[in-house]
């Protein structure tokens, strides 16, 4: 075995820096100083952010970005196979493509050490102009963490390319294995390849650990006690229906009357839940309006608290999909939070709801005031709103899809006019208003089911928030329709479960089913997709009966 200087620099054979007379670096080897380089930038990064709150994570900040810029039809997408899984797949698939474009950086300078250095100085200007854009974040900051990240990418390449160039040499003919030789010819690279990735793959960790135990559920408990949820846990959620109200709650397979919080379908474009903190929040009522007027969260506190329970959709929900819930809402109404600030609908046509993390939703002031359920919401179900449904406050407005009503993590109600502004959505091809389509699914028995011939149960939830569901039909076979019972109702904004006990005879069956809602008017048999303003047809499934 060769005997090796312990001394680093006494080696004779390595040459520092940008000699262009050096033996080039292998491709390989400088694709691997690329990769480690590129993965000492984001742990740095990630490292930083997980420090300071105030720091954003530049991965996220590009999620975010790709999220606002890229998918048109993010709804759509997340509607099925992808559900929450299309965010984590952005968060992996990120920092993959760096390490991926790292490779490529780390080949580029192997002549040029200086085509390295460039490469990271653009990595970091993409991160900071996410940074840019991503409203709860420190812009300064922002650019400190890109700047940070870019300086140590381009010295890790630097430095691991020069260490790439010290061959110890005469390693192949001693005889032991090709990964132990390649160890001692390079043992500078290894040595300080390997302790750069052990040492990012360290501050990733804690930066990432240190990112997710951020929280906000000591200002939950908190809201808990001046909620007056009592000794509702903060994370359980009552979902007790009045006695009065009868419910085929004990159908198997059959949504629940009152949807629990944490079967509530989630819908949002933050990568990021906000974090938000109960004595820093503010909601700010501008524009065109009397005065401008700010809220503190006790102030919601001591105006005139209501619970309301209402059915809230997405409008990128299919004929029989599940982005639909039902919950019992509480707050302040919201006619008493413009009413603060002097509102009217006839010139202010538009109400602007503006979240901590920029997203808006729009709708047309005039149905704040029509007399329809519309609140300010801090619980739902009996307790604070959890962090992913918008703590610590929201907007709960019967009768409207939620990418125009709905928004989470309020800090800001807007006045303006219907022409001078387009919310979220809307430029991303979904309709400016939004109401909720009657609507009607089948839950029980579940599509291509089989069932057992004889009396079978057939049911499912219907909803027409805020003119209330007056009846439900089924159809067997494209045969007659027939009346189903209904579950009580919890108010007109709220979705009813339906029942229908079917006389099943043996073969292949498929069953339809329509509501019609409080104005007498029937849901609409015409097919529509969920672009661009909500999705219509009935709902209907196969069952083989044996
Ligand atoms: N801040 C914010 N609020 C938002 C959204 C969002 O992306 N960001 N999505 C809206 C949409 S499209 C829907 S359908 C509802 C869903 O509310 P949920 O996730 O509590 O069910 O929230 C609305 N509020
Ligand atoms: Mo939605």
């Amino acid at each position: 075995m060769q005997t090796l200087p312990t001394d680093p620099t006494a080696t004779a054979t390595g040459t520092d820096d940008d000699k262009p007379r050096t033996a080039m670096v292998p491709w390989w080897l400088a694709a691997v100083a690329g990769v480690t380089a590129a993965g000492a930038a984001l742990a740095v990064a990630e490292l930083l952010a997980g420090l300071a709150a105030r720091i954003p994570s530049l991965i996220d900040a590009v999620a975010d970005l790709v999220v606002e810029n890229g998918f048109e039809e993010l709804d759509d997408f997340s509607r099925s196979t992808f559900g929450t899984g299309q965010k984590t797949a952005l968060l992996t698939g990120i920092p993959l493509s760096c390490l991926a474009l790292g490779a490529v950086i780390g080949v580029l300078a192997r002549k040029r050490r200086s085509v390295g250095v460039a490469a990271f100085a653009a990595f970091g200007v993409v991160g900071a102009y996410a940074t840019w854009s991503d409203e709860l974040a420190s812009t300064g900051w922002g650019i400190v963490a890109a700047v940070v990240a870019a300086a140590v990418g381009a010295a890790a390449l630097t430095g691991l390319l020069s260490a790439a160039q010290h061959r110890a040499g005469g390693a192949d003919d001693t005889g032991v294995g090709a990964m132990a030789g390649f160890m001692a010819e390079r043992r500078r690279f290894v040595a300080a390849g390997g302790s750069l990735a052990l040492g990012s793959i360290f501050a990733g960790w804690l930066g990432t650990f240190l990112q997710n135990r951020r929280s906000v559920e000591g200002d939950r408990a908190e809201v808990a006690e001046s909620i007056g949820s009592g000794d509702v846990a903060v994370d359980g959620g009552s979902t007790a229906v009045p006695a009065d109200v009868a419910t085929f709650d004990d159908l198997d397979g059959l949504a629940d009357l009152i949807t629990p919080n944490d079967d509530f379908y989630l819908i949002d474009t933050a990568v990021s839940k906000p974090l938000l903190d109960i004595d820093s929040w503010r909601l700010k009522v501008t524009g065109m309006v009397d005065q401008e007027v700010e809220f503190t969260f006790s102030d919601l506190l001591d105006m005139d608290v209501v619970e309301a329970p209402v059915t809230l959709s997405c409008v990128s929900n299919q004929v029989g999909g599940d982005l639909v819930g039902n919950a019992i809402w509480r707050g302040v109404r919201l006619t008493d939070v413009l009413d603060r600030a002097g509102v009217d609908p006839a010139t202010a046509t538009q109400l602007v709801g503006r979240s901590a993390d920029g997203w808006t939703a729009g709708f047309p002031t005039e149905l704040a005031f029509d007399g329809r359920t519309a609140l300010v919401a801090f619980a739902m179900n009996d307790e604070p709103l959890p962090v992913e449904h918008g703590f610590p406050a929201r907007l709960v407005v019967a009768g409207l899809y939620g990418y125009v009503s709905a928004t989470k993590w309020l800090t800001e109600i807007e006045l303006t006019t219907w022409e001078a502004f387009d919310a979220f959505w809307v430029p991303r091809g979904w309709a400016k208003e939004g109401p909720i389509k009657t609507q009607s699914r089948i839950d029980v028995p579940r599509n291509r089911a089989e069932v057992p011939a004889g009396l079978t149960a057939v049911a499912g939830v219907a909803w027409a928030p805020d003119r209330s569901v007056d009846r439900v039909e089924v159809r067997i076979d494209g045969g007659n329709w027939v009346e189903a019972s209904l579950s009580g109702e919890l108010s007109e904004d709220s979705w009813r479960q339906w029942l229908y006990e079917w006389d099943a005879p043996a073969g292949d069956h498929t069953i339809e089913v329509r509501a019609t809602d409080g104005t007498g008017e029937p849901q609409t048999a015409e097919e529509a997709p969920p672009r661009p303003d909500g999705a219509t047809g009935y709902h209907s499934i196969d069952v083989a009966v044996i």
